[in-house]
């Protein structure tokens, strides 16, 4: 009980975040009035009661249709700002944030409007509560590498306020390798590079992610474990984990949150990071994965800290940036 408000008290840095996870029931409908969209629920409950999943696949299959009502420049501000508000009330003062541009442009929303609005509320977070962001563009694994390509070159008059890109969406069958090309062209032009790779995915993706990506992060990761040389390698290299307590447990990636591998992640000193990945679909945000996990596992008050403190070393701050938050 201590340690969970010792836990919510801490200033922290969310590195996985996917801001179209962030779309509570309550904006889908709002959005979907606004913009005359239909969509095939009545009710909040209904909404609610469609959260159930059984793997990643049967996520994202509710993501892609909730992205259906972001239509214009201010649908992102409004859908970016109230995460940042949520944030901040779970003492976040620096966030990293995903967003999924071909999940708008395969929709005829264009790339500037959804970026135009997430980075408005970017600035406006900043000059009201003094909350640094950072921006990461994520390829849709599940489509052609082309795609990704057609992606980047969109961003091109965007890249002075994008920080990096990521690879997400349906991973296995969709192997890092796919977009070694891409993840060159992105490297440089100076963008830091993250991948989601070992949710599903074998060790042998982080693999490929470290290898022929050559990741600055790690998303997930956790069945890294499974692979003895490979922690040996990612706790030598010092690698950034992006860990997702929630997200793991509703997309079955654990059965039950008393297995869930972040103690044993800071027991082999890996760099472990607790993140919300999609708030509103996995039943919480920063505060709520660290009530589970305290709740679940057995961590000290010393490990809570260093998982607060992991957050801003692996961020991409400044070295300057990071020493003023530790
Ligand atoms: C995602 Cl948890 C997760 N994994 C892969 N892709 C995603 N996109 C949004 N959330
Ligand atoms: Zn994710």
């Amino acid at each position: 009980q201590d340690l969970i408000a010792y836990a919510a008290a801490l200033p922290k840095a969310e590195l996985h975040l996917h801001i179209e996870g962030s779309l509570e029931p309550e904006m889908l409908f709002k959005l979907a009035q606004r913009n005359k969209v239909d969509i095939p629920f009545k009710s909040l409950e209904e909404i609610r009661a469609a959260y159930e999943f059984s793997n990643l696949q049967d996520f994202l299959d509710i993501y892609y249709q909730g992205m259906s009502v972001l239509l214009t420049e201010e649908d992102f501000f409004d859908l970016t700002m109230a995460y940042l508000n949520r944030a901040r009330a779970d003492n976040v003062r620096h966030v990293e944030i995903f967003f999924d541009p071909q999940g708008h442009t395969e929709r005829g929303v264009s790339f500037d409007t959804a970026i135009s609005g997430i980075l408005t509320a970017l600035s406006m977070a900043k000059a009201q509560f003094g909350m640094t962001a950072k921006l990461i563009m994520c390829f849709l694994r599940h489509l052609p590498e082309e795609d990704a390509f057609e992606t980047l070159k969109q961003a091109e008059n965007w890249l002075d306020r994008i920080d990096g890109v990521g690879l997400d969406s349906s991973e296995v069958g969709h192997p890092p390798s796919k977009f070694e090309g891409v993840f060159k062209m992105a490297r440089e032009r100076g963008l830091k590079l993250v991948a989601h790779a070992g949710e599903e995915g074998p060790p042998d993706y982080v693999y490929e992610a470290l290898d022929l990506l050559t990741i600055d992060r790690l998303d997930h990761g956790n069945r890294s474990l499974e692979d003895d040389a490979l922690v040996a390698r990612l706790a030598k290299e010092e690698m950034t984990l992006t860990v997702c307590p929630l997200s793991n447990l509703k997309l079955c990636v654990v059965d039950d949150m008393r297995e869930h591998p972040l103690k044993r992640m800071l027991d082999l000193n890996l760099r472990a990071t607790v993140n919300s990945d999609d708030p509103s679909y996995f039943g919480g945000y920063m505060n709520d994965n660290f009530k589970a996990v305290i709740e679940a596992l057995p961590l000290t008050r010393e490990d809570v800290k260093t998982l607060a403190r992991n957050s801003f070393l692996g961020s991409f701050l400044s070295e300057g940036e990071k020493r003023a938050q530790l």
